[in-house]
């Protein structure tokens, strides 16, 4: 089981063998954190995704992670579901998005492995709900993933985080 850490900034910045971005479909690239990760990693992260694209919510896939800095060999690219207020399915493919995830990071050897809030900014999940099923998907899927670092870009967001992760028990 993972050691998970909750942690406030800026997920371009971690030094980790995977970063996840919240993506859309066409895994081109976008705003928020999926758009900050394709700025730092250059524009062949945007080729390599189209390659692969689409990619549906909840589902993930891995291309290399090009000019991120601290270095990190790949980047997964997760679909999240788009909030219409809860009675579409949306918890289920969010907890997707984690599972798939990991599995990914497994197929690729990676140990260290660093999550945005997925689908809490633009796709308008509700914050509290998503850190619950972050953190609870995160410890129910069997990986070989040693750490998982949920990376906040508010305190908003970090403080929720971390009480999920302290409800949990760890
Ligand atoms: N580091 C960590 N977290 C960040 C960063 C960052 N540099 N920047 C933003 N966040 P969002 P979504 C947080 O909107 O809701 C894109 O256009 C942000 O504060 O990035 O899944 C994609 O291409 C929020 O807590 O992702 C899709 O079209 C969290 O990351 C669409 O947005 C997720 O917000 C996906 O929307």
């Amino acid at each position: 089981m993972p050691v998970i850490e909750v942690v406030l900034g800026d997920i371009t910045r971690e030094d980790v063998d995977a970063v996840v971005t919240a993506a859309n479909e066409s895994l081109l690239g976008g705003g928020g954190v999926d758009g900050a990760i394709h700025r730092a990693a250059g524009p062949r992260l945007a080729r390599a995704g189209a390659a692969l694209a689409p990619c549906d919510p909840g589902e993930a896939v891995a291309t290399p992670a090009f000019d991120l800095d601290p270095p990190v060999r790949h980047v997964i690219h997760t679909v999240g579901p788009v909030w219409e207020g809860g009675g579409y399915g949306e918890a289920d493919v969010l907890a997707s998005c984690y599972r798939r995830s990991l599995e990914i990071a497994d197929e690729l050897a990676a140990r260290r492995v660093a999550f945005p809030a997925i689908a809490t900014g633009v796709y308008g999940f509700p914050g509290d709900q998503a850190a619950e099923i972050a953190i609870s998907t995160i410890r129910a899927t069997p990986t070989n993933v040693e750490h998982v670092r949920l990376v906040a870009f508010d305190q908003a967001t970090y403080e929720l985080l971390a009480s999920a992760l302290q409800r949990s028990g760890r």
